[in-house]
């Protein structure tokens, strides 16, 4: 039963140029409900989804629309990095065009039930000088007294790169760089430091981020998908310079293998990297978890270094409500706790999401346990 919801929400994809994957055109249907206005029409959560499944989790906060969740324990306190969902009036189209954000709001919370604080704009797309349009999925990270966001936005060309922007404070206000990351591209950095000190920088999307235009090293308008039996498109990582605001070397590709030690294949959809990279380290192994974007998964793969190879494990968060599905991983005292997003406020907008949070278990062999974001 919601194996076709599922497939029903990939209609409604951001980023869906559907002729590649059937070659014809299809265009996506009108969004499934017309209310939507730049904040929440209904602040009482909805307990359950269109099928009458009860979501396990309530929406941290219902007063703005918000996604994509890059969750920081900073001075012990939790705050959370979210994309900040607006109706904007644009149709959906298979660019994500209707995903307009324009703007961050930083959340904060002293512990995983707390009152969560939501700090206000913390960067304006208009203060970034170089930005066209589209603030997608951010990050951040702490070095040396100073806060970094980092930022996908597409650049006046309507190319996305990767820009950073600092702070003193972990809620802003940010200030842009005047350049991108030089040698960025494609969107959701995601970024890690591990326990030496160093940081590396993850990122990558296909189909609206565009990293299918740079298998050459080059941007390419065209976009060129490697065929089904073939490598998957990977994602990236970089290791960050000292001062946070480039990259240290060239940019890598981050290999994941499947159980047999070869490459997952652009065919494998249920496996196969989409968007949403994330690192964390638990035990001594790294875990690069991700969204397999048309299949809606949150996956992951474990490798010993944080340049991989990483091999593919299985699943962390079945699909949402909403097409996209995208998350961050990080421990809070003794546990560790999934942020993710889904649907609900808005009863299945797909640009118009809210961000959970939801414990997530390491089972004694390193494997994770899945999550189903409902309640049995
Ligand atoms: O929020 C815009 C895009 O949707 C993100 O960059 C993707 O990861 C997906 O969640």
């Amino acid at each position: 039963m919601y194996k076709s919801i599922s497939l029903k929400k990939a209609l409604l994809a951001i980023t869906l140029p559907a002729a590649l994957l059937t070659g014809c055109e299809q265009k996506r249907p009108a969004a499934e409900t017309e209310t939507s206005t730049n904040q929440p029409a209904d602040t009482t959560a909805q307990t359950a989804d269109s099928t009458g499944r009860k979501f396990m989790n309530k929406p941290l906060i219902s007063e703005i629309y918000t996604a994509d969740p890059s969750a920081h324990v900073f001075n012990g306190r939790i705050y959370i990095y979210p994309s900040h969902d607006i109706e904007a009036g644009i149709p959906q189209n298979d660019n994500g065009d209707h995903f307009a954000m324009r703007d961050y709001h930083i959340l904060s919370m002293d512990s995983i039930n707390g009152k969560v604080t939501d700090h206000g704009v913390a960067l304006d797309v208009k203060d970034i000088p170089w930005a066209g349009r589209q603030l997608w999925a951010p990050d951040a990270a702490f070095k040396n007294g100073t806060y970094y966001l980092y930022f996908p936005v597409k650049d006046k060309q309507d190319i996305f790169r990767i820009g950073v922007a600092t702070s003193k404070s972990p809620t802003g206000p940010f200030k842009a760089q005047p350049q991108p990351i030089a040698n960025s591209y494609s969107m959701d950095p995601a970024v890690f430091t591990d326990t030496d000190g160093t940081s590396y920088m993850y990122f990558g999307g296909i189909w609206g981020g565009q990293l299918q235009r740079w298998s050459s090293g080059k941007y390419n308008p065209k976009d060129e998908y490697p065929a089904d039996d073939q490598p998957a498109l990977t994602p990236k990582v970089a290791k960050l310079s000292q001062n946070m605001l480039e990259f240290a070397e060239p940019v890598k590709n981050v290999q994941i293998l499947g159980k047999d030690g070869k490459p997952l294949l652009a065919k494998e959809n249920d496996k196969r990297f989409f968007e949403a990279a994330w690192l964390h380290k638990y035990n001594g192994k790294y875990y690069f978890s991700y969204s397999t974007g048309d299949t809606h998964n949150i996956a992951y793969a474990i490798g010993d270094s944080p340049y991989g190879p990483f091999t593919y494990q299985g699943i962390i968060l079945n699909p949402v409500l909403g097409w996209t599905n995208h998350h961050s991983i990080v421990q809070v005292k003794d546990k560790w706790y999934l942020f993710y997003h889904d649907t609900e406020l808005s009863k299945g907008q797909t640009h118009l999401r809210n961000v959970k949070v939801t414990e997530l278990t390491h089972r004694p062999d390193g494997t994770i346990e899945t999550i189903t974001a409902y309640q049995e």
